[in-house]
């Protein structure tokens, strides 16, 4: 088990040098800008991703996201989507033969919601979200979408490019619907629940059909035991890697908190990561905002870091002593 950094764009000389100050191993980057001409990226702009991110002696070892535009007709069935299709197997395709192994997306067309951040311990800044309020906002696309017609548009995805993803020797995982809530400006937010993932990994029972283990949203979801989850796709080898984050409590309204400070037990989850044998990375996803630390969270970060690598040493040691 191993502690990344991610979630920034850019394989910048600044963040890669920061992640290996801190001693992180692994890197992610979220959504990088590359020329995306055509809604499609070229092998040599990744190749050139991983080699830049290895000069720093780290490891690319996923890429998170592709823009929303790559495949947002797949997720809702529109009259591109066999094009944006051709075009993500050429990315998935392409992203592997560069060397990065794992590709974690989502399945939100209209991205992650929050409302009204929560002023936490001494005037932390930490983004919250409260169902209630956001039931009022207007609907982000043409009409108002439907359960199955979402789960058939994602079952058609998947059993497309599960053979690519296994034929290149790359892992896929989604990410899950943030916030785990039955409908945002008239889209469902599929996956919201531990039946939801089990239903998903069932479409392709196949290494390549994995998740994106976003514990922080695991988390927010309602009525579901986040310990058990961790042990049943850490035991059936569906955790790609993990956005080990905290939060207040379940939907309809949370708000996030310090890695340490949330309702769910990290030390508790962490040695389930290590009982299962989970073998990946972890990072931090985001934090709350405090006093002179950047819009990224060099600080928050850091200190979530930390946490991380003292949690994996205890874990281990105590399995050995
Ligand atoms: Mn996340």
């Amino acid at each position: 088990m191993r502690a990344g950094f991610g979630q920034f764009r850019d394989a910048t000389p600044e963040y890669l040098r920061f992640a290996a100050q801190y001693g992180a191993t692994d890197v992610l980057l979220n959504t990088p800008s590359l020329p995306g001409m055509g809604g499609r990226w070229e092998l040599h702009d990744l190749v050139k991703l991983r080699l830049t991110v290895e000069q720093y002696g780290l490891k690319l070892s996923a890429l998170e996201n592709v823009p929303t535009s790559f495949y947002d007709q797949i997720m809702l069935g529109g009259p591109r989507r066999d094009e944006q299709i051709e075009n993500m197997v050429f990315t998935v395709r392409n992203i592997a033969r560069a060397g990065i192994p794992i590709f974690g997306y989502n399945w939100m067309p209209s991205h992650v919601w929050r409302t009204t951040p929560a002023s936490i311990r001494c005037e932390s800044i930490a983004t919250a979200f409260d169902y209630g309020q956001a039931k009022k906002m207007p609907r982000t696309h043409d009409r108002e979408y439907g359960e199955e017609e979402m789960w058939d548009n994602l079952e058609y995805w998947i059993k497309i490019i599960t053979p690519v993803a296994e034929e290149e020797g790359i892992r896929l995982g989604i990410h899950p619907c943030d916030p785990p809530v039955p409908l945002l400006g008239g889209i469902p937010q599929l996956l919201r629940s531990f039946d939801a993932y089990k239903r998903l990994i069932e479409i392709c029972p196949s290494d390549c059909n994995a998740i994106e283990f976003c514990q922080g949203t695991f988390s927010e979801m309602e009525g579901d035991d986040i310990y058990e989850m961790i042990r049943y796709f850490g035991e059936r080898n569906k955790i790609l890697y993990v956005h080990f984050r905290n939060v207040s409590g379940q939907v309809p309204r949370f708000h996030e908190e310090f890695i340490n400070t949330g309702y769910v037990d990290m030390y508790r989850a962490m040695k389930i990561y290590h009982q299962v044998g989970f073998d990946s990375f972890f990072i931090d996803d985001h934090v709350p905002q405090t006093f002179q630390d950047t819009s990224w969270g060099h600080r928050g970060r850091a200190f979530a870091n930390g946490y991380i690598q003292a949690l994996i040493e205890a874990v281990t040691k105590e399995a050995v002593a």
